[in-house]
């Protein structure tokens, strides 16, 4: 694992909350994605060195949505980066963390991701992921 590359933010209004944290951070989104697998729309701030995506469900369907309706918007996941995301889930797994997919999936920001289940992370979902090269 390297360092933190993002804290994940479900939001069920994107474009108040982009307002918010434009304010609060002092400096607007550099980027917005939707993820049509993931069944969201995202925004990425900057804040120094660190990275904050909000999330916003595109359907009921979507992890967001769910999330939302049950705990109410807040910090969804901590995501990691990874040098070799396939070596990192073979090694989570072999430790015993429920990984949320046997392949890594196509993410936002250029990316392959991974989840791990809150379950078995402390309440936390942890998010694996590597730069496509
Ligand atoms: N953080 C902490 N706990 C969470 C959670 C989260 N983000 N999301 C759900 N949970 C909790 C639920 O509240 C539930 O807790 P209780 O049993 O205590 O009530 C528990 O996890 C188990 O839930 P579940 O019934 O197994 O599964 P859910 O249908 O709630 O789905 C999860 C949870 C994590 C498996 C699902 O959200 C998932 O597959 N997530 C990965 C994909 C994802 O989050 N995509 C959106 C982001 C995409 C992106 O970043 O691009």
């Amino acid at each position: 694992m390297q360092k933190i590359e993002h804290l994940g933010i479900a939001v069920s209004d994107l474009e108040k909350s982009k307002g918010l944290f434009e304010k609060l951070l002092g400096s607007p989104a550099y980027k917005e994605e939707e993820v049509a697998s993931e069944h969201v729309i995202t925004s990425f701030f900057r804040n120094g060195p660190n990275k904050i995506e909000l999330l916003q469900a595109t359907s009921a369907d979507s992890a967001i949505a769910k999330f939302v309706e049950k705990r109410g918007e807040g910090l969804h996941h901590i995501a990691f980066a990874v040098d070799d995301i396939y070596a990192e889930m073979a090694r989570l797994k072999a430790e015993g963390f429920r990984l949320l997919s046997e392949e890594p999936k196509r993410g936002a920001d250029n990316k392959l991701i991974c989840f791990i289940h809150p379950k078995t992370a402390n309440g936390i979902l942890v998010e694996l992921c590597q730069e496509i090269r």
